[in-house]
C-alpha cells in the first residue's frame, strides 16, 4: 500500500471544509493512519514548498498556508498518491474538473483549499517534514476486504 501526505490548507480550515473534505477520502476507501492540525512556521513551509522558492508567487504562498491553522494528514491506499491528486483536482480550481475538491470548494489558484503530494518520492519527504514514525498508526480496518479484492 502507497502512503501520501494530504493538508487541508487554511481557506478550507476557515471555511468549515475539514469535515467534508475528510468525508471524502475515508469514503473513497483511502485509510487516515495521521491526522492533526497545526500552524505551519515560516521555516516548515519554505521547506514544504522548497521547488518552489525563487518563483514569484513564493511569497504570497508562504504568507497564504501560514496564514491560519492547516489540517495534516497521512492517507493510505492502493496508488494514493495519484488518487489523491485526481480527487484533488488541477491546481488551478477553475481548472479544476467539475466534482473535484478544487472544483468543487475552489475560485482561485492561491486559495485551492487542499494539497496533496505528486509522487511517492514527494510523499515520503512530506510526510518526514510533518510526521514523526510515532504519529503514524498501523491498524486493520475490518471493512478492508469490502474494499480491496
Ligand atoms: P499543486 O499544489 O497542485 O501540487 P504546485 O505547482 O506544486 O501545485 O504549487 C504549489 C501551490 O502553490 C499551489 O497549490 C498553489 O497554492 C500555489 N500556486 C501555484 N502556482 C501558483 C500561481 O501561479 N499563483 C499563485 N499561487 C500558485
Ligand atoms: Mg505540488
Amino acid at each position: 500500500m502507497e502512503r501520501t501526505y494530504v493538508m487541508i490548507k487554511p481557506d478550507g480550515v476557515q471555511r468549515n471544509l475539514v469535515g467534508e473534505i475528510i468525508a471524502r477520502f475515508e469514503q473513497k476507501g483511502l485509510k487516515i493512519v495521521a491526522l492533526k492540525m497545526l500552524q505551519i512556521s515560516r521555516e516548515l513551509a519554505e521547506r514544504h514548498y522548497g521547488e518552489h522558492k525563487g518563483k514569484p508567487f513564493f511569497e504570497p504562498l508562504v504568507a497564504y498556508i501560514t496564514s491560519g491553522p492547516v489540517v495534516a494528514m497521512v492517507l493510505e491506499g492502493k496508488d494514493a498518491v495519484r488518487t489523491v491528486r485526481d480527487m484533488m483536482g488541477a491546481t488551478n480550481p477553475l481548472k479544476a474538473a467539475p466534482g473535484t475538491i478544487r472544483g468543487t470548494y475552489g475560485m482561485d489558484i492561491g486559495r485551492n483549499v487542499v494539497h496533496g503530494s505528486d509522487s511517492v518520492e514527494s510523499a515520503n519527504r512530506e510526510i518526514g517534514l510533518f510526521f514523526t514514525p510515532e504519529e503514524i498508526v498501523e491498524y486493520q480496518r475490518a471493512v478492508d476486504s469490502w474494499i480491496y479484492e
